[in-house]
């Protein structure tokens, strides 16, 4: 009732034309639904009945197969603010085969989870069964391509293999509820997803909604459930909502994502096209408007635009896409979610990591660095700095949460628009200044006037270029009073008695602070300049400085307990870390402060000598940092070390499948199974695809025979091999012709109908083979829920005819292979996307302990590689000091251009695993992010090539070199993560 009738008051205000108006929005009456310890209102999310902003981003544990790195990552989130991380699963990496699942090793979601706790964030869970992330499948298994069913709707055949799923993913998620799951576990999860972005909403759909709605519940999940909706729809919204042209389901929460803001240019440089939306409060309401397609149920973006990712034959995205969506986006769109009552963010991604071995879907290659905060080498990028602001402000002011429009303010400009925000309970103000339109690039000064809960204020303000404030007003911060401050509040902390307020702004501009007290405080400028008055009609103690370097004043007295007031620009602000109980000031990292007794420990990294200042209580004597006691005012940086040249290569003769003689005694013949492809194929030919046989990952090999004729004049195949995939033809052993998918951007191809002229000698009256090699760089997603996942991969069709006269084709006779073991993976370590069906693969060539001696020696750069594939080994020591943290690369060639005039492929093993694909000619991705843990930082690893070429000269290996793309001294402790190193450890399975 109060909130309706303060909502009608502010509505009553005359509005100046630049202001920010609030319409439709939210049904703040609607009642408190609680589930556990979580509960909502339509204004936010709460935990233990206390409003909480969540403050999330995504990453993707299947993506860093070093399970130890995964708790460095939560650290960088941690300490960059965010309270909750999200959490994709992707069903095809856990299970080859149907029935068959894997949670161990790099698998292990349970590990995952609980160090998300012991990290102290809170967790989103979603778990498909449909993903999309750039999935290969979107996060289907290779095997449910061969269902007839179709994905995602009631189909008892689907919904019997995505319950298989289910039933281990939400078994393990459930004992890391907030809630615990009623037999004495318990962790972190706060949120459940059920499906992800289903756009069709026909009956087989909702009853399929129903059905895993329905399932997770029965599996014991406790939290709030929703669904991700693909941009504000009004798809699947709780049954409650009424809001016309929505499409109701069963979930409890409605959630949708986005990514506006415009991209990047081809050129590499960001556009600020368009202004960020208003999604909720100020928007215009309804489904395709306002916050509320479901306006019980507080504003939630499961995913918003925390990058993008990039795609085959780019020119190379992904440090633009850090810039689009990095500093200054972040203020000003997460900034208007947040102003719109979207309480509830996840940033997609907050770290992409790679998407090795065949995990890339057709839109993407190898690296997913995505331009998240924390890159592809675990660099925490200057977008997290600010970022750290962002979320330290959230911390600092828990009155944000739940926040209601205020009505307007006045502002001098028409250029800038002011979102005005209070808490029904507080009175406590949100003020996000920003420009009108937000992607406005002027320079401004204005003065803001409000009615603030300690009176009317005019703000003296500035906003050059893009970008927002964060302002608050009329808070309590600890035991102080702030009636308003021109600078954004970065952390605050109570120490001894005393706080510390730690506010910032761009470097240069000037800034107004106004705290109030009792009677005049006494004021120290301890270092910097500022000025202060004092009005004791008011109270107001009023602060006048610039933003440059560090300020740093002493407010005592005036019946408030101390203030220490830190003033920054925003580079200054950016040295500052709050952990637990004390403020840092320097290290490029701050992981942890743990205080006992009167030793304070931390962990963290530097990435060069670093003066180190720390705010702690007056009862720590003695600091440690990383384990070492601090006895000077600064913290030494990392030492740089060497990497060796990679040298003395050893080479084996690949594609041997294509010799006519070689044996394929044990391949699959083709035959006529079931065919669930959507891709057309003409009546009564055989199912050639290789799904069919069980190879769903990378490379597969076909052999046919036919007697050679006069009429076998050319060769005719339709294919699919995903993104950038190519076929290999050979004739009686010589490759006879190739034909590569071309990129496409920004959607990729994905199949191919080449044709091949044939040599007279196939007219010759015996036997002849044809091989080929068909590689595939993944299956579709299925975004638009059409089955697109099941488009053909592998050969669709092959005729041998002649070019002119009567349709007639010549008989063959087919053979398949792909990897050892098909569904049965011989290496369930490395598990699903670590192998396809290569000759080599299938001996254990890439294997760190395979006996290479009797291989000859090799040079590289080479430049010429023979058609089809070789294969290369080398071994390498590395040295990276002790108590380092590192990101090393593998580099291909000339790294400064984005491919490469040689045309060639490489299938990149390190130690075993496969750490992805560099294709030379289409780029954009030339350096390799290698994982400690996978690489051996001390000690001995060995890297295997598998190069594929045209034998065109010209077209071999460039120049392959290690490089070094991060170095801290710092870091956590990484083992290496166990897997098999020689054949004869491989399961045996064929
Ligand atoms: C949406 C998906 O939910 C997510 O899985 C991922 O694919 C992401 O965005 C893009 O990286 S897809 C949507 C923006 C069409």
């Amino acid at each position: 009732m109060i909130r309706a009738a303060l909502l009608a008051a502010a509505a009553a205000i005359a509005i100046p034309a630049a202001a920010q108006e609030a319409r439709q929005t939210a049904n703040f009456n609607a009642p408190v639904k609680s589930f556990g310890r979580v509960s909502y209102d339509a204004r936010s999310l709460m935990i233990d009945g206390k409003r909480t902003i969540i403050w999330s981003s995504e990453m993707h544990a299947f993506r860093l197969p070093s399970p130890d790195l995964w708790r460095d990552v939560l650290q960088k989130m941690k300490a960059s603010g965010f309270n909750t991380v999200a959490f994709y699963f992707d069903w095809g990496f856990h299970s080859p085969k149907q029935g068959v699942y894997d949670f161990s090793g790099i698998r292990d979601v349970d590990r995952l989870l609980t160090m998300a706790e012991e990290e102290g964030l809170y967790v989103i869970t979603r778990a498909g069964p449909y993903v999309n992330a750039e999935l290969t499948r979107g996060g289907f298994p290779g095997w449910l391509v061969n269902q007839r069913g179709r994905a995602r709707t009631d189909d008892p055949e689907y919904l019997a293999a995505s319950d298989e799923w289910l039933t281990r993913i939400n078994a393990i998620i459930a004992r890391h509820q907030i809630n615990g799951d009623g037999k004495g576990n318990r962790g972190n999860v706060i949120l459940h997803q059920i499906e992800n972005e289903l756009a069709l909403t026909t009956p087989a759909q909702r009853r399929y909604m129903d059905h895993l709605y329905a399932k997770a519940r029965a599996d014991g999940i406790n939290v709030p459930l929703f669904h991700n909706d693909q941009g504000r729809n009004g798809y699947w919204v709780p049954e409650d909502s009424k809001v016309e042209k929505t499409v109701p389901g069963p979930n409890d929460m409605y959630a949708f994502d986005g990514y506006p803001g415009g991209t990047c240019t081809v050129n590499g440089k960001p556009t600020r096209g368009s202004a960020a939306p208003d999604w909720g409060y100020y928007g215009p309401g309804g489904a395709k408007g306002g916050a509320s397609a479901s306006p019980n149920t507080p504003g939630f973006l499961a995913e918003f635009g925390g990058g993008w990712f990039d795609y085959w034959g780019s020119n190379g995205g992904y440090e633009c896409n850090a810039i689009q969506r990095g500093k200054r986006f972040q203020r000003v769109f997460y900034g208007t979610n947040l102003a719109n009552g979207i309480g509830i963010q996840s940033f997609y991604m907050g770290f992409g990591g790679t998407s090795w071995g065949w995990l890339p879907a057709p839109v993407v290659f190898t690296s997913y660095d995505y331009g998240a905060a924390f890159s592809e080498t675990r660099e925490v990028r200057p977008k997290a700095e600010e970022l750290k602001q962002l979320g330290g402000l959230i911390a600092a002011v828990p009155d944000l949460a739940g926040m209601v429009p205020a009505g307007p303010v006045q502002i001098s400009t028409d250029k800038v628009q002011v979102y005005h925000n209070k808490s029904p309970e507080t009175d406590a103000r949100f003020l996000l200044v920003t420009h009108k339109p937000s992607n406005g690039q002027t320079s401004d000064r204005f003065t803001v006037t409000a009615d603030l809960p300690d009176g009317r204020y005019t703000l003296p303000m500035q906003l050059d270029g893009f970008d927002a404030k964060w302002l608050v007003a009329g808070v309590n911060l600890g035991g102080q009073r702030l009636v308003y401050s021109t600078s954004e509040l970065q952390t605050l902390l109570k120490q001894d008695g005393g706080d510390i307020a730690l506010i910032y702004g761009r470097e240069g501009e000037a800034g107004e602070t106004v705290l109030r007290y009792a009677s005049a405080p006494k004021v120290t400028v301890l270092e910097g300049g500022a000025t202060s008055t004092f009005d004791s009609a008011k109270g107001d103690l009023k602060l006048n400085y610039a933003h440059r370097g560090l300020t740093r004043v002493r407010i005592s007295g005036g019946g408030r307990p101390d203030l220490l007031l830190l003033i920054g620009d925003e580079a200054e602000g950016a040295k500052f870390w709050h952990v637990g109980d004390v403020l840092v000031r320097g290290p490029a990292l701050v992981r942890s402060a743990k205080i006992k007794g009167s030793a304070l420990a931390l962990t963290g990294d530097t990435r060069e000598a670093t003066p180190l200042e720390i705010w702690a209580p007056a009862s720590v004597r003695n600091i440690s940092w990383n384990g070492a006691r601090v006895t000077g005012a600064s913290l030494p940086g990392p030492a740089d070390f060497s990497l060796p040249a990679l040298t003395d290569w050893r080479v084996s003769r690949g594609s041997p499948e294509a010799a006519p003689d070689y044996d394929d005694r044990d391949w699959a013949k083709i035959d006529n199974r079931p065919y669930a492809s959507i891709t057309a194929r003409a009546d009564g030919q055989p199912n050639m695809l290789m799904d069919a046989y069980g190879f769903h990952e990378g490379d597969v090999w076909y052999r046919g025979r036919f007697t050679g004729t006069p009429d076998a004049q050319r060769l005719r195949l339709h294919y699919g091999a995903g993104g950038s995939g190519l076929v290999q033809v050979f004739l009686d052993g010589n490759l006879i012709g190739q034909d590569e998918i071309p990129a496409g951007l920004p959607r990729p191809l994905t199949t191919g109908a080449p044709s091949f002229a044939l040599p007279d000698a196939a007219h010759a009256p015996r036997e002849h083979v044809l091989s080929v090699m068909v590689r595939n760089n993944g299956h579709n997603w299925d975004l638009d829920a059409d089955d697109f996942h099941k488009e053909a991969r592998g050969l669709v069709s092959a005729s041998i005819e002649p070019i002119a006269g009567p349709s007639f084709s010549v008989p063959i006779a087919w053979k398949i292979q792909g990897r050892a073991g098909g569904e049965d993976i011989a290496d369930p370590v490395r598990g699903v996307p670590n192998n396809g069906g290569l000759d080599g693969e299938r001996r254990g060539w890439h294997l760190p302990g395979f006996d290479d001696r009797g291989w000859k020696r090799y040079t590289v750069p080479g430049n010429q590689a023979p058609s089809g594939t070789i294969w290369l080994r080398t071994s390498f020591d590395l040295a990276v000091p002790k108590g380092q943290d590192a990101t090393i690369g593998l580099a291909f060639g000339d790294t400064s251009k984005p491919r490469s005039p040689n045309a060639y492929r490489v299938l990149i093993f390190v130690n075993g695993w496969n750490m992805g694909q560099f294709i030379a000619h289409v780029g954009p991705q030339r350096v390799f992010p290698l994982p400690e843990g996978i690489l051996n930082h001390r000690g001995r690893n060995h890297v295997a090539l598998a190069v594929t070429a045209d034998g065109v000269r010209g077209n071999g290996l460039e120049q392959v070199k290690l490089v070094t793309l991060r170095n801290v001294r710092g870091g956590i402790p990484v083992r290496m993560v166990a897997a098999p190193s020689t054949p004869s450890e491989l399961k045996q399975v064929d």
